[in-house]
């Protein structure tokens, strides 16, 4: 890994911790699972968009992501029915600037689209496995990105992510490394905006 100290930061934040512990705040959790899933709508685009940047033989691998991501906003929209939260709030600018990246991704090539998809991915796999297992009510939340099958999921993105960057140009190569240090820095601010909320 070419940033371990961002890394670090993106994956073990005081509010994974404060989850873990039961001490984490309504207002904080609730904040984080709102901005989430607003966060989720845009994945899912930026999803559609890898997909059809994909060769065929990628499709497999990404078409199980966005059937996941069906699941995944339904079960957004039930977990916050159970909290009686409205979906329909506006972006925080934390969120509405990781919204932005995601969108700018649009016209990179296929390799480099393909790393930031997986990076993501990673990211929210080893947050949540690393602060397993979580007390109720988190732990269905722990376990959704926890899951062997997801850590699977995620190390078979980081295999086509792989092939398609040793197939790229090497200035795709450094593009691609300076993203993930960009989506490291993207997810910690993105902890900390849910951990700041009162
Ligand atoms: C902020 N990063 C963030 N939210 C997510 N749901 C994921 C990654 C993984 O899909």
């Amino acid at each position: 890994m070419a940033h371990p100290d961002a890394w670090r930061a993106a994956v073990s934040h005081p509010f994974l911790e404060q989850c873990q512990q039961g001490t984490i705040q309504t207002a904080q959790f609730n904040t984080w699972l709102v901005q989430d899933y607003l966060f989720v709508v845009e994945f899912t685009r930026m999803a559609a968009r890898l997909l059809s940047a994909a060769p065929p033989a990628d499709f497999d691998v990404i078409l199980s992501g966005l059937s996941a991501l069906k699941d995944e906003l339904a079960w957004f929209r039930e977990k916050a029915a159970e909290r009686s939260l409205n979906l329909n709030a506006a972006p925080q600018p934390t969120c509405e600037d990781y919204c932005r990246f995601m969108r700018s991704l649009d016209d990179q090539p296929y390799a480099v689209q393909a790393t930031a998809f997986w990076a993501i991915e990673l990211a929210y796999n080893q947050g949540w496995q690393r602060h397993s297992p979580m007390p109720d009510p988190y732990a269905e939340f722990a376990d959704r990105w926890g899951n062997p099958g997801f850590t699977k999921y995620v190390s078979l993105l980081e295999a086509q992510a792989d092939q398609a960057l040793a197939a790229a140009e090497v200035t795709f190569q450094v593009d691609a490394e300076e993203l993930f240090l960009k989506v490291a820095h993207l997810e910690k601010d993105f902890w900390q905006m849910a951990f700041e909320a009162d």
